[in-house]
């Protein structure tokens, strides 16, 4: 979620957007099981999200759906008790130091390029919220410095409801994925942070003849050149420590790329040069 600082993941973030506007992707229609829960759509544009002020708490499939001709994801926090948006709204403009202690990472539907949509399925707690844009344009500025940041409110009470069926399990740890090599592009996934940093699960689409290792390469030039190897068809956002998505892949079959572009406050690289990025086969 995190890209406010100059880092390579500004860079090949905007070589995407370029590429992405002349590919097109074969996106897959309709939610599958997600069809179960209530949805919340939240549409983007460069640089807008539309979604509605209010929503109840609970369990919801929250799905994106970009318009816009820049990627977008839509990540969700929740403000800590005592925390006021204009409180949380001061912290983001400071950057993400002064904003992650603030607020609780509850994820959301992941990067997706132009005309893509993706979903995962989430229990919202009630209280403060924001949905917030990392992606940055390619002058380097921020969306979320740029009109990408809307507060949510969650009002009502959580239902007890059992745990959703799942097909297996991501786990997000400091710095790695643990996860199956192969996942039915037609199933639902739990994916849980178990690691102490903020972690996300981004799934990016191989191109033909394209490996993991070229991506780790080409997200790790200063500055990224060449085509990009992979584009993005959505994930998880940023988890908290102890935080639950499910995720609802809806991809084709083929080959991808698990990626985590979260900096190490400490380093200040990001997860995936630390080891969070592998390799997924979807059947
Ligand atoms: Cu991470």
């Amino acid at each position: 979620m995190a890209k406010q600082r100059k880092n390579p993941t500004r860079t090949f973030l905007s070589r995407l957007i370029v590429a992405a506007a002349c590919v097109t992707l074969p996106w897959a229609v309709g939610l599958g099981d997600a069809q179960a829960q209530p949805t919340m759509v939240i549409r983007t544009t460069d640089h807008a999200f539309t979604v509605p002020a209010t929503v109840r708490a609970g369990f919801v499939t929250v799905q994106i759906i970009n318009d816009g001709k820049d990627l977008h994801h839509a990540q969700i926090v929740r403000l800590n008790p005592g925390v006021t948006t204009a409180q949380a709204l001061g912290a983001l403009r400071q950057g993400l130091g002064a904003f992650l202690p603030l607020v609780v990472g509850v994820g959301g539907p992941g990067l997706v390029a132009p005309g893509g949509r993706a979903s995962v399925s989430l229990t919202l707690q009630p209280g403060d919220h924001l949905l917030l844009c990392f992606v940055e344009s390619s002058d380097g500025t921020p969306h979320v410095a740029s009109g990408m940041v809307k507060p949510l409110r969650v009002t009502g009470a959580v239902a007890a409801r059992p745990a959703p069926s799942v097909a297996g399990e991501l786990v997000l740890h400091d710095f790695r994925f643990a996860m199956p090599q192969t996942l039915n592009g037609r199933e639902t996934y739990r994916v849980v942070n178990q690691g102490v940093q903020l972690h996300e699960a981004i799934f990016l689409r191989l191109a033909p003849g394209k490996t993991v290792d070229d991506v780790k390469a080409f997200f790790s030039q200063h500055p990224a050149s060449g085509p990009p190897p992979a584009m993005p068809v959505g994930g998880v956002q940023g988890l908290s420590r102890g935080g639950v998505n499910y995720h609802h892949p809806n991809l084709p079959a083929g080959e991808y790329v698990v990626i985590c572009f979260i900096p190490d406050p400490g380093s200040g690289k990001p997860h995936f040069e630390l080891g969070m990025i592998s390799a997924v086969t979807v059947r």
